[in-house]
């Protein structure tokens, strides 16, 4: 019995170390974004938990790290009644208002002049406010805000959350805490969301606070623990059985101590000109924040003034939102014209009454495709919401179909192309349309030009888009390649060009002349691939006729090329005018210097052979030794089964090894496999 109890408590003092571990690391990478050890080894730690968890089920505590990854879906949400209320936020859109503030605060409070109150300033995060409890340092429950009194009980899906600290570092923390913060997902995460969604034919997300707002509101938490979702944490709520300090700014700085998540940009500053001055500073680096915001938010920062001014209509008096000019504005579609990529993509584009959105006129907004047309249900002469976000092409976010006018027809998609008549295609599970006359179409052969001049391609900084438009237009050109057999009385002759300007363009085509195979794989435009493939290409095949000749199997022994690039590469060089263009252009003088070619996988163990990586390597990743494996020509796969050629082991291996033996596929231990790697590449 006593043997027992031993091994149980040493059992449980192990659990209570990994989790402490994992609780340490992801503080380290999601609070203070600095992690202490690479990814490989927090998931080792993160494996040996659960492995524990899953022999001694009795171990799961409901704050266990491995708790996050969701718990069983809910029928509805429960409710919350929030035992302080949670606050709205007045605004403010101008300075003046701003001032208005000030003045409003200092004579409420006794002060003569503004300026000399301290504020907490902190940007506005486009997100949902969140309440969040511990007792006694464990998380406990996450509501929304709901109407401010009542909200939703989100306890499950908010525990998915990376940075929210599961446990509360250090001691002194009150028994009871209610922390209270913006829940927001960051905008790559958001980008990669609706890439994922729009891959798997899913629904996807107007802008972050859309789709944090959905991912939040999921009954389901396993899908909570897929989306990208952080925190921040910007004040308290309900505090029992402790104190905390008497200003805003130090709350704060004990909330981090506690391991809790608070935005770096949280600043003091002083009065309403500090205010402002923070105000500039954030908006000018708004682009480069990772996470949208609206506006920032300043607090007067002493606790006993913030209770002075108190509250009205269930907002304080001592904060306020100072929000940035709209990103949204109203305007009416007066038609929707259709544009033609390099690729020969269709594009609808909504001609719009000029609108102002965030200080920029705008005139255009992108519709994307029919799929997107068929969504909003737009039609010309509608009402619309657009939206602008950066530098990001403005968006059709909505139709207010209350303004729509009598007797709208709905848009359709040419069937020929409005360039050059060709028909016009739509591949079955693809949402675009393209024209099918490739080279044939002058706005393919514009757009194919100006790519192969862009600065990552070929660099042909002298010969620009409207150039480009200008050449094709007159028929001076009709590829890439016609470019260089331009002379001077044919540049000197075109609108806005002189003997200087001519001068300049002839010497950016001589210099562009030098450049690297990759560059220019990359410039020929073939479709989906991209600087990484090109790269991929050139370093795999070292010249161009081996590439050009190279057939769809070959192809896919390259690194990230599967059957689809495989194919578009094939049939770019497979049609006699690219074929053509590349002649022309090599003799036009375009030149690289060679290239050694690092594994040319003639010699190869393991070309094409099918090969299954497991157990844990000493070298490398099994991604690494997956990738110098496919550079050999090797299938890499999952499982074993008859057709495996070889399995390679590493430390611990598990079943695939027993049936790699049961089937008898030749097992290579992880030096021997990395002597015959070796030997490959010398081939
Ligand atoms: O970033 C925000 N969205 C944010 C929201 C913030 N930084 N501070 C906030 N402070 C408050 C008070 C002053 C009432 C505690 C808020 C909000 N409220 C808020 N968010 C949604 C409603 C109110």
């Amino acid at each position: 019995m006593t043997k027992k109890t031993a091994i149980t408590e040493q059992v449980i003092q192990q659990a209570n170390d990994l989790r402490q571990q994992i609780n340490h690391h992801n503080y380290c990478y999601y609070v203070l974004d600095q992690p202490e050890v690479p990814d490989a080894e927090y998931d080792r730690v993160f494996r040996k938990l659960e492995d524990l968890e899953k022999k001694y089920p009795e171990l799961v505590t409901p704050d266990s790290p491995t708790q996050r990854v969701g718990a069983a879906p809910l029928k509805e949400f429960g409710q919350v009644q929030h035992s302080i209320p949670m606050l709205s936020l007045a605004n403010v859109f101008n300075e003046d208002e701003l001032q208005g503030f000030g003045k409003r605060i200092a004579s409420l409070l006794d002060i003569n002049d503004p300026e000399e109150i301290s504020f907490v300033a902190e940007p506005k995060l486009d997100g949902l406010a969140i309440s969040i409890r511990y007792e006694n340092g464990i998380y406990r429950q996450a509501a929304t805000r709901g109407d401010g009194v009542v909200g939703e009980d989100v306890t499950q899906n908010v525990r998915t959350i990376k940075s929210l600290p599961l446990n509360l570092i250090g001691k002194n923390y009150p028994a009871i805490l209610e922390v209270r913060g913006e829940v927001y997902m960051p905008k790559k995460g958001f980008y990669l969301l609706n890439k994922r969604q729009q891959e798997a034919g899913g629904k996807t997300f107007a802008n972050p606070r859309n789709a944090a707002a959905g991912s939040l509101r999921q009954l389901d938490p396993t899908v909570t623990v897929t989306r990208p979702l952080a925190l921040f944490c910007y004040g308290i709520g309900d505090v029992q059985g402790g104190v905390l300090p008497d200003s805003q700014s130090a709350i704060l700085e004990q909330l981090k101590s506690w391991g809790l998540r608070v935005c770096p940009e949280v600043q003091r500053v002083k009065g309403v000109g500090g205010c402002l001055k923070y105000f500039q500073s954030v908006n000018a680096r708004r682009e480069q924040l990772e996470y949208e915001i609206d506006g920032v938010v300043y607090k007067v920062d002493r606790l006993v003034e913030q209770e002075k001014l108190g509250f009205v209509s269930r907002a304080p008096r001592w904060a306020i939102a100072h929000k940035f000019p709209a990103q949204e504005a109203l305007s009416i579609i007066k038609g929707i014209d259709v544009q033609v990529g390099r690729t020969g993509i269709l594009t609808p584009v909504a001609r719009l009454e000029p609108v102002d959105v965030g200080g920029v006129t705008v005139t255009n907004a992108t519709l994307h495709n029919q799929d997107e047309i068929e969504r909003l249900d737009v039609r010309v002469g509608d009402s619309v919401v657009i939206y602008r976000a950066g530098d990001v092409i403005p968006k059709v976010a909505s139709v207010v179909k209350e303004r729509r006018p009598k007797r709208t027809r709905l848009f359709h998609m040419p069937s020929h192309c409005p360039e050059c008549g060709s028909d016009v295609m739509r591949a079955e599970g693809e949402v675009a349309a393209r024209c099918s006359g490739g080279l044939v179409c002058p706005a393919q052969r514009k757009e194919a030009i100006k790519h192969f001049n862009s600065r990552r391609a070929m660099d042909l900084d002298g010969v620009g888009d409207k150039l480009v438009d200008q050449l094709v237009e007159k028929g001076l050109i009709n590829d890439a390649a016609d470019q260089y057999g331009l002379n001077k009385q044919q540049l000197a002759a075109l609108e806005r060009m002189a003997e200087k300007s001519a001068d300049n363009v002839l010497q950016a085509l001589e210099k562009s002349k030098s450049t690297t195979l990759a560059r220019f794989i990359f410039a020929l435009g073939i479709r989906d691939v991209g600087e990484a493939t090109a790269q991929n290409l050139a370093m795999h095949y070292g010249t161009l006729e081996t590439i050009m000749n190279a057939d769809e199997d070959d192809l896919q022994t390259v690194q990230d090329i599967g059957p689809i690039v495989a194919n578009h590469i094939v049939r770019f060089f497979s049609q006699k005018h690219n074929r053509d263009v590349i002649q022309k252009l090599m003799k036009a003088g375009i030149h690289w210097p060679e290239i050694d070619v690092v594994s040319a996988p003639v010699d190869s163990n393991f070309l094409d052979k099918t090969v299954v990586i497991t157990g844990a390597l000493a070298s490398m990743s099994r991604d690494e030794l997956k990738d110098k494996l496919q550079a050999l020509g090797a299938k890499v796969t999952g499982s074993v089964s008859k057709k495996t050629d070889f399995l390679i082991v590493g430390a611990d291996p598990g079943s695939k090894y027993e049936k790699a033996q049961k089937l008898g596929v030749e097992v290579l231990d992880e030096e021997t496999a990395l002597t015959y790697i070796n030997h490959s590449l010398r081939g």
